[in-house]
C-alpha cells in the first residue's frame, strides 16, 4: 500500500481517546484503533442479524426484505426475536456503530491535532436518527413507531407517517429542514463552480486567487462572505437541515397529533384578522 509522503511522517502512534496503543495501527489505509474494532463489531453483528431476519423470510428479493420493528403490543418492552426483537437489536448495533464512528473520527482528528468539527457534524446524522427509533417510539410510548429497515419498506414508512398527518409539507419544521437542505445544495453548487473557476483554468491561463473569488461576487451581489467563511455557512447549513428534519419528527405526534395544516390556524385566530 503506498503513503502520501506526509502520511509517512505523521502516522505515528499516541493521542489516543481509549485503549491506549492497544489498537493504534493502520491495516492497509485504515487506522483501527479501539473504535475501528467496536465499529467492525457491531457492523458485523447487526450485518448478520439483518441477513438472519431475511433469511426467516418470505423473501430474499433486495428491494423487499424488510427487518420490522415490534407490533404496537409490546409497547416500550423487549419482543421475542421474530417479533421485532431483531429490529431492536439491529437497532443498538447501528447505535453502536454508528457512535463508535464517531467516535473513531474523534479518535482520528485528535491525533493530527485538528479540530473535532467532522465528528460534531456527524453526531447531527446520528441525532436524526436516534430520533426516528429511540426518542419518538419513547415519547409515543412504542418501539413499532420506528421505521422499517428496508429499502422500499423504509420508503412506505415515510409516506404513511406523512400521511397520518394529512399534507406533511404544512409542518413547519418539515419546511425550515427543506428549506437549509435546498440551501446547502445551492452553496455547495455556488462554492464547487467558484473554486472550479478560479483555479482550474484553461491551459496557458493562470491560476486566479481568492481576490478575484471575493471580488467575483462582490461584483454580482455587493458581498463576499470570504474563503473561510463559506466553509463555515456550508457546514451551518447542512447541520441545520439535519437539526430541523429531527424536530419536524419530534413535534409530529408527540407534540401535534392533528392534520398539519390546521396547526396554521393559528395565525387565522390572531385578534388583529378578528377585531370587529
Ligand atoms: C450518498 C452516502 C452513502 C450511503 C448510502 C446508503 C444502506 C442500506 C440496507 C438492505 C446519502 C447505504 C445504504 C446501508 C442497505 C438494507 C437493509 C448518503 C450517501 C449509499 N435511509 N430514504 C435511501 C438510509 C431514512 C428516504 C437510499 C439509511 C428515514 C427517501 C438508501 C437510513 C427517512 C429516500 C437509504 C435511512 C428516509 C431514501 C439512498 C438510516 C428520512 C429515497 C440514501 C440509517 C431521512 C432514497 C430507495 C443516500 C432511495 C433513500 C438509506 C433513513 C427517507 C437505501 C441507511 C427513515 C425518501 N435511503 N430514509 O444516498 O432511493 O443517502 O430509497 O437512518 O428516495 Mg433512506
Ligand atoms: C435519519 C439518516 C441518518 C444516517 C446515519 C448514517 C450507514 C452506513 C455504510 C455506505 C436525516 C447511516 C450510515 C447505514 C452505510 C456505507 C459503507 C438523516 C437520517 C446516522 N420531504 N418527511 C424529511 C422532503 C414529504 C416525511 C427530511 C422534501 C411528503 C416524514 C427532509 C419533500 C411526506 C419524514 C425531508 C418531502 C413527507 C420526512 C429527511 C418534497 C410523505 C421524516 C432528511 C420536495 C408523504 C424525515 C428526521 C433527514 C425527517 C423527513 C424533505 C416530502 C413525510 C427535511 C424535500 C409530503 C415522515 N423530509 N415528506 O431527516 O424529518 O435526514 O427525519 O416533497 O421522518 Mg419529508
Ligand atoms: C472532503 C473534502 C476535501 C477532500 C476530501 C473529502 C469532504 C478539502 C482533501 C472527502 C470526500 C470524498 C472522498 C468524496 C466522496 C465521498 C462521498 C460521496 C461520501 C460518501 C462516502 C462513501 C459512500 C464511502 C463509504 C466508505 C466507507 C465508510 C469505508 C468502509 C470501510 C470499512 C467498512 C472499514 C472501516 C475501518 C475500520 C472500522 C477500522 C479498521 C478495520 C479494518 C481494516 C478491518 C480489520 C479489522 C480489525 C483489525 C479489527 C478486528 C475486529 C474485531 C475484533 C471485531 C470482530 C467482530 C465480529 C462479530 C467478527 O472536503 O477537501 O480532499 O477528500
Amino acid at each position: 500500500m503506498s503513503m502520501l509522503s506526509f502520511e509517512r511522517k505523521y502516522r505515528v502512534r499516541g493521542g489516543t481517546l481509549l485503549g491506549g496503543d492497544l489498537f493504534d495501527f493502520w491495516v492497509g489505509p485504515f487506522y483501527v484503533g479501539f473504535f475501528g474494532v467496536t465499529t467492525i463489531f457491531f457492523a458485523v453483528l447487526g450485518t448478520a442479524l439483518i441477513i438472519w431476519d431475511a433469511a426467516l423470510g418470505p423473501t430474499w428479493n433486495i428491494w423487499q426484505i424488510s427487518i420490522d420493528p415490534p407490533p404496537l403490543k409490546y409497547g416500550l418492552g423487549f419482543a421475542p426475536l421474530k417479533e421485532g426483537g431483531i429490529w431492536q437489536l439491529v437497532t443498538i448495533c447501528a447505535l453502536g456503530a454508528f457512535g463508535s464512528w464517531a467516535l473513531r473520527q474523534a479518535e482520528i482528528a485528535r491525533k493530527l491535532g485538528m479540530g473535532l468539527h467532522i465528528p460534531f457534524a456527524f453526531s447531527f446524522a446520528i441525532f436524526a436518527y436516534f430520533t426516528l427509533v429511540v426518542i419518538r417510539p419513547v415519547m409515543l410510548g412504542a418501539w413499532a413507531h420506528g421505521f422499517p429497515y428496508g429499502i422500499i419498506t423504509h420508503l412506505d414508512w415515510v409516506s404513511d407517517t406523512g400521511y397520518q398527518y394529512a399534507a406533511f409539507h404544512y409542518n413547519p419544521a418539515h419546511m425550515i429542514a427543506i428549506t437549509f437542505f435546498f440551501t446547502t445544495v445551492l452553496a455547495l453548487a455556488l462554492h464547487g463552480a467558484l473554486i472550479l473557476s478560479a483555479t482550474n483554468p484553461a491551459k496557458g491561463e493562470r491560476v486566479k486567487t481568492p481576490e478575484h473569488e471575493n471580488t467575483y461576487f462582490r461584483d454580482t451581489i455587493g458581498y463576499s462572505i470570504g474563503t473561510l467563511g463559506i466553509h463555515r455557512l456550508g457546514l451551518f447549513l447542512a447541520l441545520n437541515a439535519g437539526f430541523w428534519s429531527a424536530i419536524t419528527m419530534i413535534i409530529s405526534g408527540p407534540l401535534w397529533v392533528d392534520p398539519w395544516p390546521d396547526w396554521w390556524e393559528v395565525w387565522r385566530n390572531l385578534p388583529i384578522w378578528n377585531w370587529n
